[in-house]
């Protein structure tokens, strides 16, 4: 499926502002890729569909999630929002015919994140946090500059804002989202003792 058709289907699945951020992401994505050495056309076709489950209602997304035997945890059930990644790559492979698992992980991951992400997986999770047309939140213009000259710490400091401020709204955190915080902070730790031997 070329692009022109890909967004022939997307455009009437989102709002128009849902749809604008999506291109927006996929431009941004696209920048990242050629940054960081990454393959740009699958980061333009993720970038592009990431979120193209999310304009259903929650109840929809749980009940397709559910349909369709995906894996429901507990904060997805209690924010079936968060069911939007997992449900997007269940429709880009169905419905957009990617087969691509590199894309689809990306897809899968990109409100979460998860420990040990792929460079796709980590270049749509920062793509779909400083686009430009994104609103403008904590530390916004800082951690653009992160994602072209520090890609893990972009990832941190994404994931640490959005736990505080998810704990400031008492929302549920999905396990996920922590462990991420978690492991890339350690991995940084543990990068800056070995260049500390050196
Ligand atoms: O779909 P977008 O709005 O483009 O961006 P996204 O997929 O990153 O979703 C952002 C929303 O997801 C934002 O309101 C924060 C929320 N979120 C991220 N991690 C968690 C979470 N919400 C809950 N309840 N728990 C999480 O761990
Ligand atoms: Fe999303
Ligand atoms: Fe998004």
């Amino acid at each position: 499926m070329d692009r022109n058709e890909m967004i022939k289907k997307l455009k009437p699945k989102l709002t128009e502002k849902r749809f604008v951020h999506s291109i927006g992401v996929e431009y941004t994505a696209a920048s990242l890729a050629f940054v960081h050495g990454a393959d740009v056309e699958k980061a333009r076709v993720a970038g592009l569909l990431h979120d193209c489950a999310k304009c259903l209602t929650s109840e929809e997304k749980y009940r397709k999630a559910k349909k369709h035997g995906l894996p429901i945890n507990r904060s997805e059930k209690n924010s079936p929002d968060l069911l939007h990644g997992k449900l997007g790559a269940y429709y880009a492979k169905r419905k957009y015919d990617i087969r691509d698992e590199e894309i689809l992980s990306a897809i899968t991951w990109h409100t979460t994140g998860h420990p040990a992400m792929s460079l796709l997986d980590k270049i749509i999770f920062v793509a779909d946090y400083i686009e430009p047309n994104r609103r403008m939140v904590k530390d916004l213009p800082e951690i653009r500059k992160e994602a072209f000259e520090d890609l893990d710490k972009c990832v941190i400091h994404i994931l640490k804002n959005t736990l505080d401020y998810l704990k400031s709204k008492n929302a549920i955190i999905d396990e996920t989202t922590e462990q991420t915080y978690f492991y890339y902070v350690d991995n940084k730790e543990i990068e800056e003792i070995r260049s500390l031997r050196r």
